[in-house]
């Protein structure tokens, strides 16, 4: 479903190789360990006389442990596979009048937002999905931060905040011939080098300012939606900052979807339930009904774990037989 869903040559990418197997191996890492603790957890309670000794019970702890790190370092990948899937939430802000619009159209080659020479323009966000190089970005135009705004206006700028809050790349428009820009404390504490482009515009009418204060260490380019000018540099630009926030796409990397998150959030809440229960001395029974759910979350991902692999476990590592 994902292949067939990718949006960007990196969504593919990661599709692909996740239908060949790398989400399956570090899945079966996973399951083999937790196997191993529900074994020696079952094999008490087929003895009811004893209790989990100590040693048996750091072992458990340690492999439970180690379960919920790999749930954990699945589950964070699910903001990548998102971004993969839905595009780089990649919100454009700026003064009214900017030229936010006017960048949005040439993005995305196509008049979708209405430019005009009045400030106060765009008053909902516009949002349109674009490939830029290998990158599939998720572009959101936003009504201008006008310190004194209108009613309306006040509620377009309401939802830049809101909008800004979670994206995953600035763009900053600032016009060469009214360089100011007031931008609201919370913006300033969310945008750095790693995810922020300014972008000069209206260089037709006069030479970009060079940038001080907050904005020093910004990448920036110089453009004119008017001409044309810059417009690859602007690209560019915006593919070096997609390619730092993807990641490499190194052998191991995966990115689930949400069928997956769901399933490892469930496994994650019966492994820290296992973890509690281990802490407090809690009774094999207990304890044996946490793994079991952790391990049928996991198998909703890679395929039902059976009994018989369960019992392998068991009969393979203890020395249990008549
Ligand atoms: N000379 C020149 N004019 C531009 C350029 N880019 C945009 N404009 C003009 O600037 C005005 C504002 O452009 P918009 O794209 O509507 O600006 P905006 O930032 O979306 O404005 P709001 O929606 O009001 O916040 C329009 O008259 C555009 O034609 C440019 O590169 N050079
Ligand atoms: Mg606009």
């Amino acid at each position: 479903m994902d292949l067939i869903q990718a949006r960007s040559e990196r969504a593919l990418v990661a599709a692909n190789r996740q239908l060949r197997g790398a989400l399956g191996r570090q899945m079966a890492v996973l399951i083999d360990a937790l196997l191993l603790g529900l074994a020696r957890v079952e094999a008490y309670i087929d003895f009811p006389d004893e209790d989990l000794p100590p040693e048996d019970q750091a072992v458990v702890s340690a492999q439970v442990a180690e379960v919920l790190r790999g749930t954990e370092r699945l589950l964070a990948t699910s903001h990548y596979g998102e971004v993969l899937r839905n595009g780089i939430k990649t919100v454009i802000i700026g003064e009214p009048n900017a030229g936010k619009s006017s960048l949005l159209n040439c993005l995305v080659g196509k008049d979708r937002a209405i430019v005009s020479p009045e400030p106060g323009t765009t008053r909902d966000f516009i949002e349109e999905v674009v490939n830029i190089g290998p990158h599939c970005l998720r572009l959101i135009d936003t009504a201008g931060l006008n310190p004194a705004p209108g009613a309306v206006e006040k509620l377009g700028i309401e939802k830049t905040f809101e909008i800004a809050g979670e994206a995953d790349l600035f763009v900053v428009v600032m016009a060469v011939n009214s360089p100011t820009l007031l931008l609201d404390k919370v913006l300033r504490e969310k945008i750095h080098p790693e995810n922020t482009l300014v972008v000069w515009n209206k260089i037709d009418l006069a030479p970009a300012p060079v940038l001080a204060g907050t904005w020093k260490g910004l990448s920036t380019i110089e453009v004119s939606a008017a001409t044309g000018e810059g417009l690859e540099g602007l690209r560019a630009k915006i593919i070096a900052l997609a390619d730092g926030l993807t990641p490499a796409l190194g052998e191991d990397v995966v990115a689930i979807n949400a069928r997956h998150a769901q399933a490892l959030k469930q496994a994650r809440a019966d492994l820290a339930s296992a973890a509690e229960k281990l802490a407090a001395g809690e009774a094999a029974e207990l304890l044996a009904s946490d793994l079991r759910g952790a391990l049928a979350a996991l198998g909703e991902i890679s395929g039902k774990v059976d009994n018989e692999r369960m019992l392998d476990a068991l009969f393979a590592n203890f020395c249990i037989g008549k």
